[in-house]
Order: C-alpha cells, then sequence, then structure tokens
C-alpha cells in the first residue's frame, strides 16, 4: 500500500480524495495555486505545495512543476480527481516514466476513450450498441449532407475531441446542416484542437443514463449500476440520482453488461463510467467512457454502500477487487444536487464572490461534499460549484422530501446559488413524475421567478438604501424581519440599532445596470457580439455570449429598444459591471 499520495487537484474532490486516503492512513500531498493558499484541500492534507499563480494554465494543469513537486514531497502515486489533468494520457505516461502510480486507468485506455469516432468503433467491434452514425470522422460539408440523408434527419453533429456535450450541435433540417457541422467543427478546434467531427441520429427526448464501473488488475470487472443526469443545462449536469427512475432490475442488467462489455474492450483499471442514452423507447446506446472518478459519484456510493475513491486507490496498489457482482446489492434511492455560484434567474449567470456565511445542512440521510468555508472565494478562476448536496431515503419521493428539507437548512450568504432552482425543482411535478424537466429549465419566465431578493442599489453617496435583518417577537411569538432602509436614516426598526445599519448585502451580480444600460453581470471574456449598433431588438434578445468560469453565458437584452451604444469587442475581456450596451427608447 502507498504511504503518500499527492492529490492534483483542488476543492470538493480534492478533500473527498484526501478523506479517503486519511481513512487508508495514507498520507495526503495537496497542492494548491495562489487563490486557493487558504483552501481547504490545503488545510486537511497531510503536507502542501504551491504550484503557482491562480490560472489553472500555471498551476493545476502545470505537469513540470507538478512532477517537480511529487519527486520532492516522495509521494508514490497521484490521485488526478475530475476535470484538470484527470484524463489526460500524457500525464499518465509522464507519471508512468517517472516510476510514479497513476491512480486511473492505463493512458492507452485514456486515449481509446478520449476520441470519440475511435471509441465508437471499438464499442461497434466489442458488440456494445452505438448511437446510429458514423465511426469516421465526416470530412467535408458535402460528406455530411450525404451521410445525414442516410441516417435520416434530426442528425447530431460531434466534436471527436469532445465529450461532455462540447462541440454538439443539431440540425433539425437539411439547410441547417451547414450551421451544425461547422459550429461543432469551430467548437472542437477551440476546446481540444481538433476540428473532427462525425454524425449520429439525433434522438428526441432521450434521458441520460450512466453506468459506473469497477475493474481490478486481474481482469476483475462489476458495475455499480446506473444514475440518471437528465437534469442538465448547456451539458452541465445539475441534479443526479440513482437508481434512474425508467430503469428496473432487468434493464439495469443488461445495461450493466453493455457497460462491463465496454470496459473489458479497453482493457480498463479504476473506476470509470459508461454514459449512454436511454431512447423514449427504452433503447440504451453508448455515448462515451469517462475514464476518471466523476462528480455525481456520491449517488452510487449512497445506494451501494461502496466507497468509489477508496476502491480507485486499493486497485491502483494492485489489490484485487474485495467482491463480486453478486455482492452488489441497490437499497433506496439517493439525489445529488450542485450547488452552483449561479443565478438561475438570470439564465444560470456566474455569480462569484466571497462566501460570507455558510452552514451545511445535516441530519438523517444528508452528506454534503464541499471545499469551502465561511470567507472562502468562489473565483472565477475554476468551475463555479459550491458544494454537493446529497441525500438518501428508502424511496424517490422520500428522498425528494429529504432533499427539500436539506436546501432549507442549507445557509450560503454572499453569493448567489442554485438552491432557489433546486427547491423549485424538487416541488415540481414534473420531478415527481421523473421527467427531464427540460420544459421548466429552458423556460425563461418560470427561471426568472427564481430570482434572489433584490439587493440594495449601489452606494451612490447620498440615500443609500440598506437590507437588514431583525427578529422581533410580538407577544412572545418570534418574527424574523428584513428591513430595507435608508443608512442614513432613522434607525427602521424603533429600538433596533443605534447606529445606522451596515451594508450587510453584497451588491447583485446580475443585470442591468439600470435604466438604459446593459451592465455584464460577470467577469470573462466577449465571444460572440449577436447584435449590432442601430439594431432593434426585444426583451430577452440574444445581445453576446461572455465566456467565463469554462462557461458560455447568453447575455440577453433587459428591455426592447434599439442598440444605441455597444462598447464591446469579440475577445476581449468585460469586467462585472462594464457597460455591454446601451439599449434605448423601446
Ligand atoms: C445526444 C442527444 C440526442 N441525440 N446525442 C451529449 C452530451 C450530453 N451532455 C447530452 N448529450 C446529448 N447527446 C444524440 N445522438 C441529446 C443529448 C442531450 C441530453 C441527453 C439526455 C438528457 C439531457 C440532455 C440535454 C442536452 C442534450
Amino acid at each position: 500500500m502507498f504511504t503518500r499520495v499527492l492529490v492534483a487537484n483542488r476543492g470538493e474532490i480534492a478533500v473527498r480524495v484526501i478523506r479517503a486516503l486519511d481513512e487508508l492512513g495514507i498520507e495526503s500531498v495537496a497542492v494548491y495555486s495562489e487563490a486557493d493558499r487558504d483552501a481547504q484541500h490545503v488545510k486537511r492534507a497531510t503536507h502542501a505545495y504551491l504550484l503557482g499563480p491562480g490560472p489553472a494554465a500555471e498551476s493545476y494543469l502545470k505537469v513540470d512543476k507538478l512532477l517537480e513537486v511529487i519527486a520532492e514531497s516522495g509521494a508514490e502515486a497521484v490521485h488526478p480527481g475530475y476535470g484538470f489533468l484527470a484524463e489526460n494520457a500524457a500525464f499518465a505516461r509522464a507519471l508512468e516514466d517517472a516510476g510514479v502510480t497513476f491512480i486511473g486507468p492505463p493512458a492507452s485506455a485514456i486515449d481509446a476513450m478520449g476520441s470519440k469516432t475511435k471509441a465508437r468503433e471499438l464499442m461497434q467491434n466489442a458488440g456494445v450498441p452505438i448511437v446510429p452514425g458514423t465511426t469516421d470522422p465526416v470530412e467535408t460539408l458535402e460528406d455530411a449532407e450525404r451521410i445525414a440523408e442516410e441516417i435520416g434527419y434530426p442528425v447530431a453533429v460531434k466534436a471527436a475531441g469532445g465529450g461532455g456535450g462540447k462541440g454538439f450541435r443539431v440540425a433539425l433540417e437539411p439547410d441547417k446542416l451547414q450551421d451544425a457541422f461547422e459550429g461543432a467543427a469551430r467548437e472542437g478546434e477551440k476546446f481540444f484542437s481538433d476540428a473532427t467531427v462525425y454524425l449520429e441520429r439525433y434522438l428526441p427526448d432521450p434521458r441520460h443514463v450512466e453506468v459506473q464501473v469497477l475493474a481490478d488488475g486481474e481482469g476483475n470487472v462489476v458495475h455499480l449500476g446506473e444514475r440518471d443526469c437528465s437534469i442538465q443545462r448547456r451539458h452541465q449536469k445539475l441534479i443526479e440520482e440513482s437508481p434512474a427512475p425508467l430503469v428496473d432490475a432487468e434493464l439495469r442488467e443488461r445495461i450493466g453488461k453493455i457497460a462491463v462489455d465496454a470496459a473489458r474492450a479497453v482493457d480498463y483499471r479504476g473506476a470509470g463510467t459508461i454514459e449512454g442514452l436511454l431512447s423514449e423507447d427504452g433503447e440504451y446506446f453508448f455515448l462515451e467512457m469517462n475514464t476518471r472518478v466523476q462528480v455525481e459519484h456520491c449517488v452510487t456510493e449512497a445506494v451501494t454502500g461502496v466507497d468509489i475513491v477508496r476502491e480507485q486507490i486499493l486497485i491502483a496498489a494492485g489489490e484485487p477487487l474485495g467482491f463480486g457482482q453478486d455482492d452488489i446489492h441497490w437499497h433506496g434511492h439517493a439525489i445529488e444536487c450542485r450547488i452552483n455560484a449561479e443565478d438561475a434567474s438570470k439564465n444560470f449567470a456566474p455569480a462569484p464572490g466571497t462566501v460570507a456565511h455558510y452552514r451545511e445542512p445535516s441530519g438523517p440521510g444528508v452528506r454534503v461534499d464541499s471545499g469551502v468555508l465561511s470567507g472562502s472565494e468562489i473565483t472565477p478562476l475554476y468551475d463555479p460549484m459550491v458544494a454537493k448536496l446529497i441525500v438518501w431515503d428508502a424511496d424517490r419521493e422520500k428522498a425528494t422530501r429529504r432533499m427539500a428539507r436539506a436546501l432549507k437548512e442549507f445557509e450560503i450568504e454572499g453569493v448567489k446559488t442554485l438552491i432557489p432552482f433546486h427547491k423549485a425543482i424538487m416541488a415540481s411535478e414534473q420531478w415527481a413524475k421523473g421527467e427531464t424537466c427540460r420544459d421548466l429549465i429552458e423556460d425563461k419566465q418560470w427561471l426568472k421567478t427564481l430570482a434572489f431578493d433584490a439587493a440594495p442599489k449601489p452606494d451612490d453617496g447620498e440615500d443609500e438604501t440598506v437590507t437588514k435583518d431583525y427578529v422581533v417577537e410580538v407577544g412572545g411569538k418570534r418574527f424574523e424581519v428584513r428591513v430595507h432602509g435608508e443608512a442614513g436614516g432613522a434607525a427602521p426598526v424603533a429600538g433596533a440599532a443605534k447606529a445606522a445599519p451596515k451594508k450587510r448585502e453584497r451588491k447583485a451580480s446580475g443585470g442591468a445596470g439600470g435604466g438604459d444600460t446593459l451592465a455584464s453581470p460577470l467577469q470573462g471574456n466577449v465571444f460572440k457580439v449577436l447584435v449590432e449598433e442601430g439594431a432593434e431588438v426585444q426583451e430577452g434578445a440574444l445581445v453576446c455570449i461572455i465566456e467565463a468560469m469554462k462557461m458560455e453565458n447568453e447575455i440577453t437584452a433587459h428591455k426592447a429598444g434599439t442598440i444605441a451604444e455597444l462598447p464591446i469587442k469579440e475577445g476581449a475581456a468585460v469586467k462585472s459591471g462594464d457597460t455591454l450596451a446601451v439599449i434605448k427608447g423601446g
């Protein structure tokens, strides 16, 4: 067994891995960027080393620096978590060359699954069902047009280097194919330096159902059942659950076998996930394999009792699996909500900031995996997840009530999060019926109802408005009241405060700067400008796309009118509060 393991990641997954190491009696080595000096993963690890400046390219992605730290710390193995270097075959090989164990699959399996066209061909040869379409790259638009006719519209165009929905476009009809083809290629080039695309039949309203597998070095492969991750927003999963609402024991066995076959076909070792689509008529198709631990692994842990991260470490240390397929039993129902620093009412705009107050829910059946504490900064440098809230209960309905209860207990102040969104989904009829909730997530009017309480206006030097919470007792009954009043004026509640209450809430991080000005709700780079000066726009029309926190954020017009000013350029940086457009009239 290892005596010291380096965790090449940050945030909640680094904490998760450190916990598993601690339970195995293994020392942990954390690494961190300058932005993460006070992070929880750094505090919890046995040892910690600075990698470099905040941007991931100068810290968490810097292979040379990591290799230096690995050597200096004496770590014998590296756990990559998810994201960053987790699916980087070159990193896995560099470790191997340095005589260090990569806690993950062989580099050859990462490579095999990294190219989606190669993976589709391998899977087809292994008898794993793939979505009908091409296994070879589609070189030209003319080829695409011919093949799309054979497949039949609508077709999905996907980037071969992609995955997780990056470089995924749909052409509903022939005259939309060029846009889809070029869009997917452009995104593939941008994110993966690979403009290769392939075509698939587009399945209407499928479920995203994925199967967790574990494989040891002795040829034992087991599956831990499925997770349903159909509730997504722009290919970011928001809610996951296990078991999947539409999967019974028979289907579980069938897709479990498909997943085991897929893993065997690439000589897999460690924990991996077969992602697939379950069509409306119950057909299951392989989509791609994730060769790492996933964000949503916790729901599988809850229903099987298997500690997936511990198993990863044991397998990498050369131990055989301590159980077979017949030892795996599923019990109850688990749901995970990703608590992102995002404002669902503003089209899921990122809402970075400082977590002023933080208190996690607890009680029966509740697990919180998080990397933050009160005072932590959610920076636009990394992904926006503040915490994962996972609940378990005997069945789906009970688990739903437990999730609603835990969401109510969760106290996060200073940054806007998806808590109101999750509360609304848990209370919805669609969720109760086990639907994908796509109609809700894409409904701008519904999302607007999730708006946060109005925050005070920025200080304009004159009649500043402040918000303060008070507890009052009326006839012995306790009430919590929120008072919006003038800062310099008389105390809004008699006797409650002598001095003017201090401004407590952070300035609203979204929406218009007031009047005609459309202000940027976030810091990022202008990816695309979709209007011109002088153009007429409707309220809600797409004005521009700002790339931040690895996401493309659609910024829409806050009112109807004419674009009078448009001081933005594609590729340029914008700060939160910068004017994106001035819209006059309307
Ligand atoms: C698809 C699809 C329909 N047909 N592929 C790919 C990445 C993943 N994030 C979702 N992906 C999809 N691939 C074909 N051929 C529909 C989706 C899809 C989806 C699937 C299940 C549940 C929710 C979804 C949300 C968006 C897209």
